[in-house]
């Protein structure tokens, strides 16, 4: 039988029942459980608006999307589930501050458009770094990524649908387009994490091959992705320094404010208690449904 480092050696994947070390344990939960909370707390900006939508069509679409966000946290629970986390635990831990989610979700959506650029914007940053995740060196994590992305990558495309909606509109639809592209830009680029020099766990995690890319490349890679979308769409990226630079074949582009994702992730952005607030009381509406079903279990369960 191979050891944990033979495995990660030949690049091959490590299963729940493998043994690996407490320290690798702990940091696929941490990731997990932080991915999870993300997809079940990023389901609030944006569903705010499904009873808001401007047609039958979008809200139709923008349902599916947030379903789909759903089932994301669902497969991403189960996924931490395979290291012996129980998942009722996990929500306490997040309702109660001790876990993180990402910083992306702590903005508020002040207009229809801010679900187009979340789209397009968040989306699109969240395929840039999950794309590497299907090769990911725990199994669970990174079969679950493989459906992820593909739901991902078709939300990214009614984003930037709706954009392109949008700016073939009127004038005020442009500037609604524009204002919430200035707006969700450098929090984008913040979700990719802090600059390497500050990224505690990227070095192990890249070692142990969790993270396949740190987080500077995957934010040079989003900005040399996105830029050209930019251009299509007919809007501005709001960073008086984003130039192509040929020597290096990438975009340069300014400093995202490192003061402000330290905050946001801190527990003090714009949203944060709000989502969290409405976390706490969507779970406590929920308790009679969690106990109807574990009824219903013990009763199936009795029944010869
Ligand atoms: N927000 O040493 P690093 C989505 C924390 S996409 C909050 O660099 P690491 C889809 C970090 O956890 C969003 N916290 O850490 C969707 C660590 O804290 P800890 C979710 C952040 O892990 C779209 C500390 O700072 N995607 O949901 C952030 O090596 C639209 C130091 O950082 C994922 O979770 C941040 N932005 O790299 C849904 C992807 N950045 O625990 C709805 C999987 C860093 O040590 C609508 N995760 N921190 O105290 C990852 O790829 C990595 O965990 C990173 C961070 C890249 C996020």
């Amino acid at each position: 039988m191979s050891t944990f480092d033979e495995v990660i050696a030949a690049d091959q994947r490590i299963e729940p029942r493998d043994e690996m070390p407490e320290a690798y344990r702990k940091t696929m939960v941490r990731q997990i459980a932080q991915h999870a909370h993300s997809e079940i707390i990023g389901m609030q900006p944006e569903g705010y608006w499904i009873t808001r939508a401007p047609s039958l069509r979008r809200k139709a679409i923008l349902l599916a999307k947030v379903q789909d966000e759903a089932g994301h946290g669902l497969y991403l629970y189960a996924a931490a589930e395979t290291l012996g986390m129980d998942r009722a635990d996990l929500t306490e831990r997040l309702i109660d501050g001790r876990q993180k989610y990402s910083s992306i979700f702590n903005y508020p959506t002040l207009s229809y458009a801010d679900v187009g650029v979340i789209g397009w914007l968040v989306d699109g940053a969240a395929i840039c770094n999950q794309v590497p995740l299907c090769r990911s060196s725990y199994g669970p994590y990174a079969r679950a990524m493989i459906r992820v992305c593909k739901e991902e990558s078709f939300h990214q495309r009614q984003g930037y649908e709706l954009l392109m909606t949008m700016m073939g509109g009127t004038a005020a639809q442009r500037a609604m387009v524009q204002d919430a592209v200035d707006r969700w830009w450098w929090p984008s680029l913040m979700m990719f994490g802090p600059p390497d020099a500050d990224s505690p766990n990227t070095a192990r995690s890249m070692a142990w091959r969790i993270k396949r890319h740190t987080n500077d490349e995957l934010r040079q890679k989003f900005v040399d992705m996105t830029v050209p979308q930019a251009e299509r769409l007919g809007v501005t990226l709001p960073d008086p320094e984003l130039r192509w630079n040929a020597e290096r074949g990438h975009h340069d582009f300014g400093t995202p404010d490192w003061d402000e994702l330290k905050r946001v992730i801190g527990g003090d952005g714009p949203c944060n208690a709000e989502r969290i607030a409405n976390r706490r009381r969507a779970h406590e509406e929920g308790a009679w449904v969690r106990e109807a079903a574990a009824a219903h279990a013990r009763k199936k369960e009795a029944t010869p």
